[in-house]
């Protein structure tokens, strides 16, 4: 089996360039927008560049595709594997200081979430961190003079406490209010920052709870995007104990992706809180 080291190893090299750039960087917009529409940062453009300038360094790397690009670019012809990554998700919170991520699916063979081997995302918020998802568990790393330190493995429980609903409240179903609505009668709390990866971060290292961004009256196929959001996380939370299922009840694992940029409604959590998703929204 092809060793992903080179390639963890790539991916921190890149998030010690974002976090400075971050850090040094201005936070202004730049006049380009992507392929959702969404008008770019010049730190979303200047991520992506470190981004595929690392991963063009190492062979096995045969394509990339980026949030930030419309189409899949191919590095090298005779490489293996295919990455697609989310160079600095949640950049819009960048200008109030809130934490953002990149997040990371490593494929083998296509680009169906079935074909993917490992998945990692980074945090840059007050620290740097890292969690990886290989081989049977998902590793929690923080930089620390200057080196990423591999902490406890990350595990869920089987219930959580947190609640985090994303997507804007008055174009939610009846269903998905419902289901927000019992969890907070049950004593759940409302964490919700709008950056995806320090949302669905803090409850994985919590121990459980719920992060749904469902599909809406204004979004129907929800917003997050499948290749460089859905499936990474999807990834990590099975792997962490957890379950991840969309609209249906259906295993997100299991969706087809036709086209680069295609978003899927989306309920990542611990196994009772989907089991209550299932139960009081996602029904067939
Ligand atoms: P982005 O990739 O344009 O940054 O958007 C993704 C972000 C996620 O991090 C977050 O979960 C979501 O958008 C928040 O959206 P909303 O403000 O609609 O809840
Ligand atoms: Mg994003």
């Amino acid at each position: 089996m092809t060793s992903l080291e080179p390639i963890f190893e790539a991916i921190k090299t890149s998030a010690f360039r974002i976090h400075e750039a971050i850090t040094n960087e201005d936070t202004d917009y730049s006049a380009q927008s992507n392929q959702s529409g969404d008008i770019q940062l010049k730190l979303d453009i200047i991520s992506d560049l470190i981004i595929a300038e690392e991963f063009s360094k190492l062979p096995v790397i045969k394509t990339i595709a980026s949030e930030e690009k419309e189409e899949a670019e191919t590095l090298h012809p005779d490489g293996q594997l295919l990455i697609a990554y989310d160079p600095l998700d949640g950049s819009s919170l960048i200008d109030v200081n809130l934490s953002v991520g990149s997040i990371f699916g490593i494929y083998d063979g296509g680009w169906d979430a079935q074909n993917m081997i490992a998945a990692v995302y980074v945090v840059y918020g007050p620290r740097l961190e890292m969690v990886t998802a290989y081989h049977e568990s998902v590793r929690h790393y923080i930089y620390r003079h200057g080196r990423f330190k591999e902490m406890e493995l990350i595990k869920l429980n089987e219930k959580g406490k947190l609640n985090a609903p994303g997507s804007t409240q008055n174009c939610w179903s009846s269903e998905h209010k419902a289901l927000i609505e019992e969890l907070f009668d049950e004593g759940y709390r409302l964490r919700y920052s709008g950056g995806m990866v320090p949302d669905l971060h803090q409850i994985l290292l919590k121990g459980g709870g719920l992060f749904s961004y469902p599909a809406t009256s204004d979004r129907p196929n929800g917003k997050l995007r499948k290749l460089f959001e859905v499936f990474p996380f999807a990834f990590i939370y099975e792997l962490a104990g957890g379950e991840a299922i969309g609209a249906k009840g259906e295993r997100l694992m299991e969706l087809p992706c036709s086209e680069p940029h295609e978003s899927a409604p989306c309920y990542f959590g611990s196994k009772y809180e989907i089991a209550k998703a299932k139960d009081v929204c996602c029904k067939q």
